[in-house]
């Protein structure tokens, strides 16, 4: 799998990404060229998930950050690894909790702004108030876990075969 990564990242920026791995080289993909493959190119949050799988959360990807992208994007990860991501990737103003101007900017997305704002606000607010256990108004990890378990349809673009 390792290996079939590496070929793959490196037909990204062959000028840029050596054929020997061995010393671990410090190179990073930009974001630009990554959301360029065919596996990613179609998804509304093809920004976000290589923002988040970024070591410096810009989108600038090592090769290490790559792998591990694909490890958890991939259909056998596990749904708790997927969970954690996707609660991340949903996060957009990164203050640990999906607040409803989160929850808004993931439906746009997933929805492909096929819902007026009103739709959206609507079910922005039912979904939150179905899977908000401590009621603040906003989703906590376990709350989104909560969430997950009834919607799974909120995973649905964290899956890819390589
Ligand atoms: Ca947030
Ligand atoms: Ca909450």
């Amino acid at each position: 799998m390792r290996q079939i990564l590496h070929g793959r990242y490196r037909e990204l920026a062959p000028h840029l990404v050596p054929l020997d791995y061995t010393n671990n080289p410090d190179i990073k993909v930009p974001m630009a060229l990554i959301v360029t493959m065919p596996e990613l190119k179609e998804n509304p949050f093809r920004d976000r998930i290589v923002e988040t799988f970024s070591e410096d959360g810009q989108g600038n990807m090592s090769f290490n950050d790559f792998v591990d992208m694909f490890s958890a994007l991939c259909e056998t990860s596990p749904r708790e690894l997927k969970t954690i991501y996707a609660f991340k990737i949903y996060d957009f103003n990164r203050d640990n909790f999906i607040c409803k101007e989160d929850l808004q900017k993931t439906l746009n997305k997933l929805t492909k702004g096929e819902l007026t704002p009103e739709e959206v606000r609507l079910v922005c607010d039912k979904a939150i108030e179905e899977a908000d256990l401590d009621a603040d108004n906003k989703l906590s990890f376990a709350d989104f876990e909560n969430m997950i378990s009834k919607a799974p349809d909120f995973l649905s673009n964290f899956h890819v075969r390589i």
